[in-house]
């Protein structure tokens, strides 16, 4: 698949690592800043070479905490978090840079400073996300959430979470094509977390294989969220096994690239899984 200037094969699966520029991130809240709050750029940068070291084939550059009950982000802050740091990055090594990001202006901004793709919680439904995302060229990861995330985790409910996840991620797959994003561009997300309770959750991982019958590359997100937390009864520091376990369940069941903060453990399991598919 084409990420801007990046082909990526995903016939391997591969790994999205997670760099968030907000001050409140749930996992790493405030690593990436100095003393005096502000996002430090050097720090930043040491991240991904370290990132990349370990194996990561996508950074993701976020500025919107999206995790449960998170507040929303004026778009100039938005801006100011997620642009300096997609240009440092496309500047400084070939990696595509995914934004993750629903706001049109961000999209359009992070595009110009190099960013290969659009990683969108909502889908493209805020008002301008669909034309800005068009004009990019740029693909799409197309995630489901119900509702927004200051309000999605109250008594999130489902007749049946697979179709109606299934079904939401067609109707954006139909939005995009008419707008003229064709499916070359698109991936999608069932969006593990995003008003979702934990059997819903266990029940979408499960129920992953009817989602690939879309056609589209399946990426997944799981890494150190609360589901895991729920199953374990750990905080956020001591998710990571939980969250690699998942993970590989994914892939088996056919997620392509996987969003996560651990990349150094994630590729360990990945090389591990790979090395016994490729004797069978
Ligand atoms: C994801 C994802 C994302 N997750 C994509 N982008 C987050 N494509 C941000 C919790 O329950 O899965 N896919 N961008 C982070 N969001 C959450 C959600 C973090 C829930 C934590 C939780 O703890």
């Amino acid at each position: 698949m084409q990420f801007g200037r990046f082909q990526l094969d995903l016939e391997v699966p591969r790994i999205m690592g997670v760099l968030n520029t907000t001050p409140d991130s749930f996992s790493d809240g405030g690593a990436l800043h100095s003393g005096d709050g502000r996002l430090d750029l050097s720090r930043v940068l040491q991240r991904v070479e370290a990132m990349l070291l370990e194996g990561a084939d996508i950074i993701d550059v976020g500025g919107e905490s999206t995790r449960p009950g998170a507040a929303a982000v004026p778009v100039a802050e938005e801006l100011r978090r997620v642009v300096p740091v997609v240009e440092a990055i496309a500047e400084r090594f070939a990696v595509p840079v995914s934004v993750d990001t629903s706001t049109p202006q961000v999209m359009l901004a992070a595009a110009a400073a190099g960013a290969s793709l659009i990683n969108d919680v909502r889908a493209l439904r805020r008002p301008g996300a669909m034309a800005a995302a068009t004009e990019t060229g740029l693909p799409v990861c197309l995630m489901h959430m119900a509702g927004e995330p200051g309000e999605m985790q109250n008594n999130p409910e489902y007749r049946d979470i697979v179709a109606e996840v299934t079904a939401f991620l067609m109707a954006r797959l139909a939005a995009c094509e008419a707008a003229g994003i064709g499916r070359e561009r698109l991936l999608i997300d069932p969006g593990f977390g995003f008003g979702k309770t934990l059997a819903h959750n266990l029940a979408l991982l499960r129920g992953l294989p009817a989602l690939l019958e879309l056609g589209l590359p399946l990426l997944i997100g799981v890494s150190r969220k609360s589901m895991i937390g729920a199953i374990l009864d750990k905080p956020v520091a001591e998710r990571m096994v939980g969250s690699v376990a998942m993970a590989m369940l994914a892939v088996q069941r056919g997620a392509r690239i996987i969003r996560t903060h651990d990349v150094s453990a994630t590729a360990d399991a990945l090389k591990i899984m790979t090395a016994i598919e490729r004797q069978a």
